[in-house]
């Protein structure tokens, strides 16, 4: 299944009823007052975040949502019914903007969260309403109104709480699919992955946690090189980054360089990138000797980057518990603020 992370719909709320012009007719009254009833108020449309969705991919068969009409006002002073509400259903993680207008309309960051999105037109008034002691017979009543139409961007940002980037074949699959259930193709040639993926990792009795695997980047990605920057709103909400750089002899450059670069990228990408926790993971050690580890890591610290720097091995699986224990150490701490 493709993962679909956008959309645009359209969304029609239901139009008000009109109100009633009637006078009250009874046998022995000859002729009675006015007793038009006002009209019902029309839907609206409401969306509705749940976690039972994990894709916009409804979107790509429905895009146009009506929400019905208020019944009209009727004789002898009863109201029309207003209509019910349409309830869209979104995924938790969901942004809703106003294509025409630009505003962000909602963020549906909780499961059951509901915003009204369009409003439903007020139901018209009857003629009973605008009766005075002047006017006691009102040949008139008003129209409902109409409900709001509204062109809408959906954006699916998914909710993970770590991010993997680093550049295309910096081992970012197969270290998600080490500590995951997730199976993401793992290949010797860059942008393997083309796709964001989840994997919820168990580890020790600690609650689980979600990485998502992303798309290589590499130099100008800002600029829309490579697969560019549209994976990286993904790891925008996740609570620490972990930029994965190989140490594999394959890599022609040395990796300060290479890690420098994809942070100038991530950079240019974020809004406020130091507010975020960074782990620098050094991957592939097994292909070169412990020396060469260590010498990377001073040289990082000697050009001043903080932060933890674990180095690991998918193959032998080395240093993988020391990298959980560090998320879920960081996590925790991420947790305890931000609740
Ligand atoms: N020797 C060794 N090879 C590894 C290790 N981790 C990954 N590789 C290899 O490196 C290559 C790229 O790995 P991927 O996990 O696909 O890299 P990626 O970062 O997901 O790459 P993209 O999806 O293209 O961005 C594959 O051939 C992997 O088998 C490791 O720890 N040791
Ligand atoms: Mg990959």
């Amino acid at each position: 299944m493709k993962f679909i992370d956008e959309a645009k719909i359209n969304v029609q709320a239901g139009h008000g009823g009109k109100g009633c012009v009637s006078f009250r007719r009874e046998k022995y009254i000859p002729r009675g007052g006015p007793d038009g009833g006002d009209g019902g108020k029309g839907g609206d449309i409401i969306f509705e975040a749940t976690t039972r969705m994990s894709t916009l991919l409804d979107f790509k068969y429905k895009q146009s949502f009506k929400a019905k009409y208020g019944q009209h006002g009727m004789g002898a002073m009863k109201n029309g019914r207003a209509a019910i509400d349409l309830v869209v259903p979104v995924p938790v993680g969901t942004v809703i903007t106003d294509t025409d207008t630009g505003d962000i309309l909602a963020d549906m960051t909780q499961d059951g969260e509901a915003v009204v999105i369009a409003k439903g037109g007020r139901g018209g008034k009857g003629n009973t309403f605008f009766t005075t002691s002047t006017r006691q017979a009102p040949r008139f009543a008003q129209e409902g109104e109409e409900g709001e139409i509204k062109n809408i961007h959906l954006e699916l940002k998914l909710l993970a709480d770590v991010g993997l980037i680093g550049e295309p074949n910096a081992g970012k699959s197969t270290f998600i699919s080490v500590v995951s259930q997730a199976r993401p193709k793992v290949a010797n040639y860059p942008f393997t992955t083309l796709e964001p993926v989840l994997g919820v990792v168990k580890h020790k009795e600690a609650n689980p946690f979600v990485i998502t695997d992303l798309p290589g980047l590499i130099e100008g990605a800002h600029a829309g090189k490579g697969m560019g920057d549209r994976f990286l709103k993904h790891a925008e909400r996740t609570k620490i980054l972990c930029h994965l750089v190989s140490l594999s002899p394959e890599e022609t450059r040395p990796a300060l360089e290479r890690f420098q670069c994809i942070e100038n990228e991530v950079k240019s990408y974020f809004k406020n990138p130091e507010q975020r926790q960074k782990i620098i993971v050094l991957t592939k050690i097994d292909l070169v000797d412990e020396d060469f580890v260590q010498e990377t890591i001073d040289e990082f610290r000697t050009n001043n980057i903080e932060g933890d720097i674990i180095a690991i091995s998918s193959a032998t699986q080395k240093n993988i518990n020391e990298l959980l224990n560090t998320l879920l150490k960081n996590l925790d701490t991420t947790r305890a603020t931000s609740d």
